[in-house]
């Protein structure tokens, strides 16, 4: 849609007065970053982007991710101009109240035509490497005709100083993601002031060093905005355009300073906006004619759309029931189940004492050959976290049919494009690193989790069984960590069946992501005889019973449960009779109403909680006064078995403990 330079400049305005409007009516926001982008966001929302606000989650729409997520005023003004229906004014009036659609951030689960959750800078640029991602792979998979969209980022100096940033246009400028272009808000201006004052990067040059194309232009001239836009387009690298900008465009005084990034700009500021931006209208008015330009341009894809919805309707019918079923996200259950069963069948039949890493590469070879969506990944170590099953092809830049991504060492750059695959919809992203690095995911696990999307990482190594690597490898505190994330599922299972068995409950979950917690060293296989129920399901359940009524319940995880069963066997020789409680997933249990859990609990008077990890947490099922064996601090260089000795976790420790509790030592 063209539009004179009057009508532009109006357009823009709109937007500038809905942010300075709702932010000081909220006595609270960023009303900076969207006056100063307004230019920007115009011409892109008008011109370039394809998207239809009578339908915000077409499959085939470009995304748009505002990664400095402080502006959210920007998202819901376009959203509200557009016509998303549900993005009313009095939406607009509510910006950062309880229950509004328009909350501080941006939240992808709260608001119809937000892409994903933003505020902690960086995440959401990389998010995008990750929609990008799965916009190629799944149009090498089902064709360019009903996959073909760009993904547009808006991305502030706070987005391009996080180090995720550099993991993830490193990414990106590897595998030519032609069709990501990133509009950098090129202001200057951060919460402490200039830029200067901390920074002297050249970001142009930055990019283009990591295979991108990359141009500075005058962000707030339509025309130099357009044109980039349409450079941008032809690449065929992925593309930056620094666009210089005057943060709070318009604000007399606080216009090109910090003042204007955090706070409401006050009513003479507004006032004198107004007067120098030629907007005359009362606050949260929008005049007809303005209103008529931002609804055309709302209008602008419907034909793209109907075009769109017919293409797929001329798929082949088993491909279009396929790319259907994919978009929605449902996983073919019955092929789940089936692949699940065989797995154990043939664990019942030939047991292996083998570690959950490679119990887990075992299921990943049945997965993946039936569940097509499932995209691997590992950030390096490949052949240590065994996520690359045999025949799995590599996803490049000359390949993006391949299913399995090389990310480098860039274990947040990673867990981020994961979310944002995630997010794009047609894919279930899982990785792998070792679990002591879960502190380079955490900050998109965390968001993964708030976002309620289902991305799978496999982290092994995940205790002081890893051995001689020592204590910067040696998980003590993470599993305690992560478990202490809201909406995260984390998953310890103690052999090859309970490791397919959380492989199915990670695939399920489809509202939250799950860490598989996976060994090094080889484990006894624990569950013999075949079983078709999921036990893992439960969370915790009883794996073996005590002979005659318990005087002791020993609880434990992953490698440790193999250790609480001899411990078991040493009580029963003492004349204790002890039943060994295997706790794969906190969450599960802790889900379940009491009258589930107490019997797993059950009544003996001593509990007792192994886990090679500090204690934090199992409180909750073994009671403060449960006794715990497991780690005080950090671990140490040395075999594993040496390992175990010296830090007294083994079965005698564990029935040493039992027994003094219950005065027999
Ligand atoms: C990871 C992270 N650290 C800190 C913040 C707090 N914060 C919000 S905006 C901002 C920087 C503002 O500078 P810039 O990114 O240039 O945005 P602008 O001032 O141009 O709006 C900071 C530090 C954050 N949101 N995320």
């Amino acid at each position: 849609m063209v539009v004179s330079r009057a009508e532009h400049d109006r357009m823009a305005n709109a937007i500038r007065a809905l942010a300075m409007d709702a932010v000081e009516q909220a006595k609270s926001g960023h009303p900076g970053l969207p006056m100063g982008a307004a230019d920007v966001a115009t011409v892109l929302f008008t011109r370039f982007l394809k998207f239809d606000p009578a339908d915000p989650a077409w499959p085939d729409r470009d995304r748009f991710v505002l990664s400095a997520g402080h502006g959210s005023m920007l998202i819901y003004a376009l959203l509200h101009l557009l016509g998303y229906e549900k993005m009313t004014i009095e939406e607009i009036k509510r910006f950062r109240q309880i229950g509004s659609l328009t909350p501080g951030h941006p939240e992808n689960f709260i608001t119809p035509g937000v892409e994903t959750t933003t505020g902690p800078l960086g995440q959401g640029f990389a998010n995008a490497v990750g929609m990008a991602i799965a916009e190629r792979h799944l149009a090498a998979e089902f064709g360019d005709e009903v996959v073909d969209h760009h993904t547009y980022v808006l991305a502030s100096d706070g987005d391009l100083m996080e180090g995720i940033s550099q993991e993830a246009l490193a990414l990106a400028g590897h595998l030519r993601l032609n069709k990501l272009i990133v509009l950098f808000d090129d202001n200057g201006i951060t919460i402490d002031g200039a830029l200067s004052l901390s920074d002297s990067v050249d970001q142009v040059k930055r990019f283009e060093s990591a295979g991108w194309a990359a141009a500075r232009i005058d962000g707030h001239d339509p025309d130099a905005i357009a044109a980039a836009l349409e450079r941008a387009r032809a690449s065929d690298k992925p593309s930056l355009i620094a666009c210089r900008t005057t943060i709070a465009f318009g604000a007399p005084t606080k216009a090109g300073t910090e003042k204007s990034h955090g706070s409401p700009l006050g009513p003479e500021e507004i006032a004198g906006a107004r007067v120098k931006l030629g907007w005359n209208e009362p606050p949260f008015e929008i005049p007809a004619d303005v209103r008529v330009l931002w609804r055309k341009a709302g209008q602008r894809a419907q034909g793209l759309h109907r075009a769109w919805s017919d293409r797929v309707r001329s798929l082949a019918p088993d491909r279009r029931t396929e790319f259907e079923r994919r978009i929605k996200g449902d996983v073919a259950r019955g092929k789940l189940t089936q692949v699940v069963r065989t797995v154990k069948e043939k664990l019942a039949a030939a047991p292996k004492d083998i570690a959950t890493r490679a119990a887990s590469e075992q299921a990943l070879e049945a997965l993946a050959p039936a569940l097509p969506e499932m995209l691997g990944g590992s950030a390096d170590l490949t052949g240590s976290n065994n996520t690359r099953p045999k025949g799995m092809s590599v996803l490049s830049a000359a390949d993006y049919g391949g299913r399995f991504l090389h990310y480098g060492i860039r274990e947040h750059g990673m867990a981020a494009a994961m979310n944002g695959m995630a997010l794009h919809g047609g894919i279930i992203p899982y990785s792998g690193t070792f679990l002591v690095f879960s502190d380079y995911c955490r900050p998109a696990i965390r968001l993964a989790a708030l976002m309620g999307q289902r991305v799978i990482h496999v982290m092994t190594h995940d205790s002081i069984g890893l051995g001689e690597d020592g204590p910067t490898h040696q998980p003590v505190e993470h599993l305690a960590a992560l478990r202490a994330i809201p909406n995260l599922m984390v998953l310890r299972p103690c052999d090859a069946v309970e490791t397919v068995e959380c492989w199915q409950l990670a695939l399920e979950n489809r509202t939250g992501p799950s860490v598989l917690a996976l060994t090094r060293q080889n484990l006894p296989q624990l569950r013999l005889g075949h079983d078709d129920s999921n036990r893992c399901a439960a969370g915790a359940y009883e794996i073996v019973p005590a002979d005659g009524t318990a005087k002791v319940t020993l609880f434990a995880s992953g490698s440790e449960v193999a250790i609480a069963i001899e411990a078991r066997k040493f009580l029963r020789a003492k004349g204790v009779a002890a039943r060994v409680v295997s706790v794969p997933c906190f969450e599960l249990f802790l889900a379940a109403p009491e009258e589930v859990q107490q019997p797993v609990i059950g009544t003996a008077t001593v509990k007792v909680a192994v886990e090679a990890a500090v204690r934090q947490g199992w409180d909750q099922i073994i009671g403060s006064d449960g006794l715990f064996v497991g780690m005080a601090g950090f671990g140490a260089s040395a075999p594993y078995k040496d390992l175990y000795r010296q830090f007294e976790i083994t079965p005698e420790a564990v029935a040493d403990a039992a027994l003094r509790a219950l005065g027999k030592s």
